[in-house]
């Protein structure tokens, strides 16, 4: 059976078990909003699922839900409450979620709260939720995790379910690295790997990812490319999935009888005044306060609009246990009374205020009666009211959106106004209120459009087509992955052989990269390994590097092993002196030196390296932004400076090479095959120049990659780490392996 298990915060029904029968009472917000209408439209969705489940929190105690369980039935979803003690969920919810997260996240630092005992209560809360999906969890299920409550629980269910498909979702912005770096540095670990641990995650616009990306780049160190994340042995991919809204519901409202004659009746209240309209959660983010600026501002410097205009402004109580929230509704009832007690006329009142919640019928024929909606928040993951304003538009209309909202990067042909600039927004109301009713019908058209387009199913979809995706990409990996089975096979090859070549690339495979080359001096245990493996004679090892002959011979020189330097232009069979393969001279090393000079002084971190035959540009070091930049500008440089001459430049693993042409570890391998001609060969390697080796081999030979990077290898090793207990598995022999392990532990 194929299931899907929502997950967010709160369940999105609370019970009333005041009266003698108990109601259920749907919530708000944009997150239900949207999910309901998947739920309720799409019982047959394409992705097939049999069954649904949400998990979340609830206001009801567990004997409560006992009792009145049987009545949630008939839902278009099972339910499964997650009970968290009232002092942890206060802590976890009004705490870090919405006093640390939700100001940081919106770009309010001054009003976030740093306290631990609260990360300690969201950590807790988080690893109650990933202890409910675990005990719950069947193979094949996709586990959907919502919003920023939850951003740990990914990597807690990963960590019991090492094979389960998680994808993530952030309704809200993800900052900048600048404002991110803020939270204390285990915190925003904790955060950033507890994201890591979906296969996908998702956020609103194009922007949140990077800054997503960047921030993991910068606090984690890991390697990205373009929206794909390397974390420790897995894939991640951060993507934009801008949430639709129910576009159907709200057109077919248009015709609801009772919709109509709210409409209707709102109209004759208020004759032929222009209706400006606006309904938020009451919350700082929302930009209230400067929203009423905005209005005075208008009223004061178009007084022509006078007695013609009327602004309803809807505030949906929210969060109130928080005393910032009081603390707001205050000041903006006293702005409210006193733009009111500024401009009203006996027959007119320019601000109507309301502070409560709406009835869905009421909420569309306040869309449908408005002729502007003026949605302004200071920051908004989305904003769906937006959205919603435009779906319901049926003869015109006009948009005034807050260009620092999710949707104004969809609604360009909204007007887009700065939030703050109250002089702007006046004049955006304005223009709005003379705005041609052809013009505005023509923008709601393209608008329209685009969110019937892409309306909440097709939102679901594309992210759980997407998550999908990635876990193939992740399994397709998988299928190259070397597990014992291949081990044995390989060991099988090697026992039978009369003469085995083993070529050992040395940096990233035999040795763990290090901050400077100079380093990555080979360990105790690594050295005997391989003068274990080279004191029998059928066996040839072949240490085939990109260092020079002299490293090579410092660190390894003393062992009965074959070299290879510089990718191939110098070898050294065992027993015998360096033979140098080049018959070139080097002076294209003049030309190309000044070059990489120039970057190491332009890229704080980077250093050059010069080797006999090589420059090479390192930049692992550096900030990881600036170094593929300069590294990018650096290629582009040097393939105009080497066209036409006798050099190559190689784009390897945070290093830029310069080489002479015709030198490969490809060519080199199969020369010292030639000169060997065993009838076993292992390779392994981890870095671009290494792929010259696999394609050469091809199937002459057992060729492995490290790390999980598309390769000509037949396998992949995911981790460095795991090197030399594989190499250990397959050249030891069952005795030997025994002897060198009680040698190791020795
Ligand atoms: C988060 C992000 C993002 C509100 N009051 C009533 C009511 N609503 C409905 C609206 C709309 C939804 O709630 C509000 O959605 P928003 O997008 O404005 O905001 P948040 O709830 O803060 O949601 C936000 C969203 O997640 C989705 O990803 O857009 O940026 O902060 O659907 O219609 N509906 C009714 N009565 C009300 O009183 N019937």
């Amino acid at each position: 059976m194929k299931r899907l298990i929502i997950i967010s915060n709160r369940l999105p029904f609370s019970l009333d078990t005041s009266g003698d029968e108990v109601a259920i009472r749907q919530s708000s917000g944009g997150l239900v909003s949207a999910l309901k209408g998947y739920f309720e439209q799409n019982n047959n969705d394409k992705a097939g699922f049999d069954k649904k489940i949400w998990v979340g929190s609830c206001d009801f105690s567990q004997e409560d839900w006992e009792l009145y369980k049987d009545k949630l039935h008939g839902e278009d979803f099972d339910i499964e409450p997650v009970f968290i003690d009232p002092d942890t969920y206060s802590k976890y919810y009004n705490g870090f979620s919405n006093s640390t997260l939700w100001p940081l996240f919106h770009y309010f630092p001054s009003l976030t709260q740093y306290n631990k005992d609260q990360f300690d209560a969201y950590y807790k809360a988080n690893r109650i939720f990933a202890e409910k999906i675990t005990s719950i969890m069947q193979p094949g299920d996709v586990i959907w995790v919502h919003d920023y409550q939850l951003m740990i629980v990914p990597s807690m269910v990963r960590k019991k379910n090492p094979d389960a498909v998680i994808g993530f979702f952030l309704h809200i912005p993800f900052p900048s690295y600048e404002v991110c770096r803020l939270l204390p540095r285990e915190w925003k670990r904790i955060i950033l790997e507890g994201l890591l641990g979906a296969e996908l995650v998702g956020f609103h616009t194009y922007d949140y990812a990077q800054y997503f990306i960047q921030t993991a780049k910068m606090v984690l160190g890991i390697d990205t490319q373009y929206n794909s994340l390397q974390h420790y042995n897995r894939t991640v991919k951060a993507d934009l999935f801008p949430i639709g809204i129910d576009y159907n519901k709200f057109q077919n409202a248009l015709a609801n009888p009772d919709v109509i004659s709210y409409r209707q009746e709102l109209k004759k209240n208020f004759g032929d005044k222009k209706i400006i309209f606006s309904v938020d959660r009451l919350d700082y983010t929302k930009g209230l306060n400067y929203r009423l600026d905005g209005y005075e501002n208008f009223l004061e410097r178009y007084p022509e609009w006078k007695e013609k205009v009327v602004f309803i402004f809807n505030i949906i109580p929210s969060r109130d246990s928080i005393p910032t929230y009081n603390e707001r509704k205050r000041m903006i009832e006293e702005k409210v009374s006193r733009i009111n007690g500024k401009f009203s006329t006996i027959q007119w009142q320019p601000l109507i205020y309301r502070y409560n919640h709406l009835h869905f019928n009421e909420l569309c024929g306040l869309y449908q009666a408005a002729n502007i909606a003026l949605i302004t928040p200071l920051r908004d993951g989305m904003n769906l009211v937006a959205k919603e304003f435009v779906a319901s538009s049926f003869e015109g209309g006009v948009l005034i959106l807050s260009e620092l909202t999710g949707a104004a990067s969809e609604l360009n042909e909204a007007c887009l106004v700065n939030p703050t600039d109250t002089e702007e927004m006046a004049d955006a109301i304005a223009g709005a209120l003379s705005m041609p009713q052809q013009e505005q019908q023509d923008r709601m058209k393209v608008m329209q459009k685009r969110l019937s387009d892409y309306n909440v199913v097709n939102w679901v979809e594309d992210f759980l087509d997407q998550l999908t995706n990635v876990k193939k990409e992740q399994d397709r990996l998988k299928m190259k992955l070397l597990d014992s089975k291949h081990i044995e096979d390989i060991r099988r090859d090697f026992v039978k052989a009369e003469k085995r070549c083993i070529l050992l690339d040395y940096d990233g495979t035999l040795a763990p990269f290090t901050r400077m080359p100079s380093q990555a001096k080979p360990e105790e245990s690594l050295l005997r390994f391989l003068e274990n493996i080279t004191g029998d004679n059928q066996n040839e090892v072949v240490i085939i590097s990109g260092r020079d002959a002299e490293t090579l011979d410092k660190w390894l020189g003393h062992l009965n092993l074959n070299f290879v330097a510089e990718h191939g232009a110098f070898i050294k069979y065992r027993g015998e002196d360096w033979q140098s393969q080049i018959a070139v001279p080097n002076d294209w090393k003049n030309e190309i030196r000044p070059l990489l000079q120039a970057f190491v002084t332009r890229c704080a971190g980077s250093l050059m390296e010069e080797k006999q035959n090589t420059l090479t540009w390192h930049y692992r070091n550096t900030h990881p932004g600036l170094g593929f930049i300069r590294s990018r500008e650096l290629l582009n440089n040097l393939s105009q400076l080497t066209a036409n001459t006798p050099v190559q430049v190689i784009d390897g693993n945070k290093v830029i090479e310069v080489r002479l042409t015709g030198i490969d570890k490809g060519i080199t391998a199969l020369k010292v095959l030639n000169q060997y001609k065993p009838d076993f060969t292992l390779c392994i390697g981890d870095d671009t120049t290494d792929e010259d080796m696999f394609k050469a081999l091809n199937n002459n030979a057992y060729t492995i990659r490290i790390g999980n990077h598309a390769t000509s290898a037949n396998y992949n090793i995911l981790l460095q780490t795991d090197v030399l207990s594989v190499l250990k598995s397959i050249l030891l022999s069952v005795e030997k392996s025994m002897k060198q392990e009680s040698l190791l532990n020795a």
